[in-house]
């Protein structure tokens, strides 16, 4: 029997334009994600997320479904194109009314909020500037998480700059998956750069408006890579790849560099030439935790000379619905590897989940024992984790319901309640029920 820390967080994840909906409501200007899923042939099914699951006019109910599950913690995203209209623009008053309200409710329920400032949702006017391409976008968004932490600061202590960079980069930038659609290396490694200066800015930021007891840190979604063999060659092709997808962001931030070996992976693409003089001290700030998103790990073979130019294979065992296969393990060892590398670092697990194709069994309920047992063993391999000394201080479950996920629509369903997007009506998944009865306990 395990038992977790008594001040372990456990919590509950989303993102703004995942859930909100009211795309054009109280001053909301459009975002990147907008322009990109109104684009025919984006998006898997031709949905947007103009609507998505409505938060923003069910916040309050949404806040008791997280009451009810027990949970210490909810991570939400602020959508930045509803707090400012424009370059320079002032606070719009109803947007982060919106957000003070959902703190509000979050703490009256004794649920403690945890901020992440980029979900992803870039201001189009941003992107009109330029975008991530635009050594500007990072100052801008500097300015907008100190505006966001003077309004409130005062009520939330946990606070997370930027949610997977190397989606917003290479996803964004690179193979054009996600908005805003370009499809340039060049490009995407380019925007990584200024993704980690917003990070370093915005917690500069973040500092000046915040007590000096709130936590700041970043999300990433580091890649655990395996050799597909035991041949030297397939353990080469995952350092070169270990240099883009992982320490493109960490060294810069914990470390103030780029290695060597990052900048050789990458100099078939890139010289770095918009790296400016300071920036990477301004990259490296002082940080209190690392936030890990982990769901499925890579196996990767050499594929030819160049290390850089692998096969990614999926590894073994049974695949959610997104294709990822189920390897609880890679956490425990992500966990252990980047503690190991950076053992000064507080880690969370900021997100982990499974998207199944669920079925409404005929008594109303979701059945969904794949993705409790997936909550199960990832937890157990959390616990492991602790076990091995690697100071995990949260755990937060993807996601609190079903929602957009991106550029597969509404296709793919990651909630612990099932959202019904006809009627709106939620509904608790057995996976949920589960994790409400183990949180009652926290034991497993
Ligand atoms: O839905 C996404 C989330 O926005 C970021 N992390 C991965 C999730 C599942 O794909």
């Amino acid at each position: 029997m395990t038992t977790f820390p008594a001040d372990f967080t456990f919590g509950a994840a989303t993102a703004s334009y995942q859930i909100e909906g009211a795309a054009t409501q109280d001053g909301k200007v459009p975002s990147i994600w907008d322009t990109f899923a109104h684009t025919p042939g984006a998006i898997a099914d031709g949905s947007t997320g103009d609507v998505a699951c409505d938060h923003y006019h069910r916040m309050e109910s949404d806040l008791d479904l997280l009451a009810d599950l027990g949970v210490d913690a909810y991570r939400f995203s602020i959508a930045w194109p509803r707090i400012q209209a424009g370059p320079g623009a002032g606070v719009n008053q109803a947007g982060i009314d919106f957000y003070s309200r959902l703190v509000d409710g979050l703490l009256a329920r004794g649920i403690k909020p945890a901020v992440t400032l980029y979900h992803w949702d870039l201001p189009q006017w941003a992107a009109d500037l330029g975008g991530w391409l635009n050594r500007d976008t990072a100052q801008r968004f500097a300015e907008y998480a100190g505006l966001v932490a003077a309004h409130l600061g005062d009520r939330v202590s946990e606070w997370m700059t930027i949610n997977e960079p190397w989606c917003a980069a290479f996803l964004g930038y690179g193979n054009g998956e996600h908005a805003p659609g370009h499809k340039s290396m060049r490009e995407a490694i380019h925007a990584a750069h200024f993704l980690n200066l917003a990070h370093g800015l915005g917690v500069q930021a973040l500092r000046a408006e915040l007590p000096a007891s709130a936590r700041c840190g970043v999300v990433w979604n580091l890649s655990m890579l395996y050799p597909a063999t035991d041949d030297p060659v397939d353990e080469a092709a995952c350092q070169a790849a270990r240099a883009l997808s992982n320490d493109l962001f960490t060294e810069p931030v914990l470390r103030g560099r780029y290695d060597p070996a990052t900048v050789q992976a990458a100099a078939r693409f890139t010289q770095f030439d918009y790296v400016g003089a300071g920036d990477l001290a301004i990259i490296h700030q002082p940080i209190d935790f690392v936030g890990l998103n982990y769901y499925m790990t890579w196996h990767l073979r050499a594929n030819g000379d160049n290390p850089a130019d692998a096969q990614f294979l999926g590894g073994d065992g049974p695949k959610t619905a997104m294709g990822w296969n189920v390897d609880p393990q890679g956490l425990t060892d992500l966990l252990v590897d980047v503690h190991a590398r950076y053992p000064e670092m507080d880690l969370v697990v900021s997100e982990n989940g499974s998207a199944w194709d669920d079925v409404v069994s005929p008594d109303g309920q979701v059945h969904d024992t794949a993705r409790t047992d997936y909550l199960q063993r990832h937890l157990a391999a959390v616990a492991d984790a602790l076990g091995k000394g690697v100071p995990v201080k949260g755990y937060y479950a993807w996601s609190l319901l079903d929602n957009f996920e991106w550029s597969w629509g509404y296709t793919k369903r990651f909630g612990l309640y099932r959202t019904d997007y006809d009627t709106q009506a939620r509904t608790l998944k057995d996976s949920g029920r589960w994790f409400q009865q183990f949180l009652a306990t926290r034991t497993l």
